[in-house]
């Protein structure tokens, strides 16, 4: 797994990323698959898509990877996926150990007693739609869903006492204190276990504690003279916990969001958002993002003058978090989500779901400072009765989860919607002189959006555009600009900006849609106002590649304000 600092200086991790053995098994029930039995004929990078290779492309259905690894001490182990597509099974030499649903996201499987020796690892990987299994991916979502193990693979070997997880949360910026939080479990009670923490070159916690088979451990302290965080200036700091023999170690930035004159604001700093939507999908690579990949991304975000992005629609890679934290890139951290139904909505085993998968983000992606708010439910039915609760048992899970930042949600039924009250931060996806009307009606939306979220009753909260976008099939130009060509998306683009730049300052944020073009769903009716098979709104094509509306936004984002 590839991060920008160490997590474990004293837990023995091994990385499993690599090439695995693979195999397509297809239209299969992974419960009548012995894991002994599988032919594996083939091979797979890991973290990868094995549906974005030339000799699997578009492949939907049961697949086998498969790893060995020597164990030279006995005893138990942990391995820590980072995300798997969409539903798996995990075999510890051809047991069980653990499944999961819902890709995007980090999640433990966990072996109590390995022998010393061989071992072998097999993942049966699911990338098929199956309400029962992966009731979180849904066939017509506007992207591809690719599958396979996404993301990297650690091996930790774990003692009595470990640490399963760190929340450094900014208790007061002022004051330079930070409240820090040790989730641990145990395979037994014990006592006087030793607490010693480290940050800034000082040991500020130092003492011992009673652990039970599992817990949280609270403790509170400060930092003087240690700088803030920052999109300016982004300063961060490393914690080193150790408990017992486990130690962990995370990074940090002291800051605060907040809502200043109904804008969000960083140490009361109020916001102008400008950026982009990314999607983490590439012709070659799928929803796998090699590092190289992630930089370059960050480069063109950087260049394009964005301080903004928003994670569309689902928890970026760790490594692209890590990167906007140090370089005070702003970050809106969504849960899987678009345009789910009612039936949805409304089944607890889907709000179950959601749940866990909330939980798995939040846990992941706490302490990253450039994130500034999460999101839940993109675009889906806000604006229906039934739907509310829905909204209110995410909203709420993660107001619990974390205090701290403000939660959202992306409305395309501002008009008619009924859980805007339950949001920290208003947010409308609106296509005016795309899906409806010309370039001329853009302006005269915009304010009718902010006029309408004042007149009912959410003048104190930020408003924010968190998407607006035109299609372009790359290459494209024709002399009349119309639909389609790059001219046409750059002059929509530049009339958002201008107007909200220069006409409109209730509206404090802005997403454009989207960064890069990406493929889409095989639904046939997505397909037809999808040339290529791409949701071609992107100001860069799928490989990268500017175009005319590229350089129209860099224009206007980059400028001096
Ligand atoms: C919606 C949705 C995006 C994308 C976009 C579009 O706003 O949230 O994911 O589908 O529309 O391109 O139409």
């Amino acid at each position: 797994m590839v991060r920008r600092f160490i997590q474990h200086e004293r837990r023995e991790v091994r990385d499993l990323d690599g090439v695995w053995d693979f195999a397509f098994l297809g239209d299969v029930d992974p419960d009548r698959v012995d894991p002994g039995s599988i032919v594996f004929d083939d091979v797979m990078a890991v973290p990868g898509c094995f549906d974005a290779t030339p000799g699997h492309a578009g492949g939907r259905g049961l697949v086998a990877y498969r790893t060995r690894m020597r164990v030279t001490d006995p005893g138990r182990y942990r391995l820590v996926f980072d995300g798997v597509h969409h539903w798996c099974r995990v075999y510890w030499d051809r047991s069980p150990v653990r499944e999961h649903a819902g890709g995007f996201t980090r999640f433990f499987a966990e072996v109590e007693d390995a022998e010393a020796g061989w071992a072998e690892v097999v993942v049966l990987v699911d990338n098929r739609f199956d309400d029962s299994r992966s009731p979180l991916h849904l066939d017509y979502f506007d992207w591809y869903h690719f599958g396979g193990i996404t993301r990297g693979v650690e091996l930790h070997r774990l003692g009595e006492v470990r640490i399963d997880g760190l929340r450094v949360l900014t208790e007061d910026v002022e004051a330079r204190r930070v409240a820090l939080a040790v989730d641990y479990s145990a395979t037994e009670p014990a006592r006087g276990v030793r607490l010693t923490v480290e940050c800034g070159g000082r040991t500020v916690v130092d003492g011992s504690v009673d652990v039970e088979a599992s817990g949280r451990i609270e403790r509170s302290f400060e930092l003087p003279g240690a700088e803030p965080w920052s999109p300016s200036s982004p300063a961060l700091h490393l914690v080193s916990v150790r408990l017992g023999e486990d130690d962990m170690v995370e990074r940090f930035g002291l800051r605060r969001v907040g809502v200043e004159g109904a804008r969000l604001a960083v140490n009361g700093e109020p916001l102008t958002l400008r950026g982009v939507n990314r999607h983490e999908s590439h012709p070659q690579f799928g929803h796998a993002q090699p590092p190289g990949l992630l930089v370059a991304d960050l480069e063109q975000i950087r260049d394009l003058g964005c301080n903004f992005v928003r994670g569309s629609h689902y928890p970026q890679d760790p490594l692209f978090l890590d990167l906007c934290d140090e370089l005070g890139i702003l970050v809106w951290s969504e849960s899987i989500g678009w345009q789910y139904p009612a039936e949805r909505l409304t089944d607890p085993s889907f709000i179950a779901a959601q749940l866990a998968h909330i939980d798995e983000m939040v846990a992941a992606a706490v302490n990253h400072p450039s994130i500034i708010m999460w999101g839940v439910l993109n675009e889906s039915p806000s604006h229906e009765p039934e739907n509310r609760p829905a909204y209110e048992k995410l909203l709420r899970e993660l107001r619990v989860l974390d205090p701290s930042r403000p939660v959202t949600y992306a409305s395309n039924h501002v008009y008619e919607d009924l859980s805007l009250d339950l949001v920290d931060v208003v947010a409308v996806n609106c296509y005016p002189g795309w899906y409806e009307g010309g370039l001329a009606d853009i302006p005269g939306e915009l304010d009718r959006i902010a006029a309408h979220v004042d007149g009912s009753g959410h003048e104190d909260k930020p408003l924010i555009i968190s998407e607006i976008g035109a299609g372009a099939v790359p290459g494209w130009r024709d002399a009349h600009h119309g639909m389609w060509t790059e001219e046409y998306q750059a002059e929509l683009l530049r009339t958002v900006i201008e107007h909200l730049d220069e006409g409109q300052d209730r509206i404090s944020g802005l997403s454009i849609w989207v960064l890069g073009d990406f493929r889409t769903t095989d639904a046939k009716d997505m397909l037809l106002g999808r040339p290529r098979s791409m949701n071609d709104k992107g100001v860069l094509d799928e490989y990268r590649r500017p175009k005319q509306a590229y350089g129209a936004v860099r224009g206007l984002f980059a400028r001096e304000r």
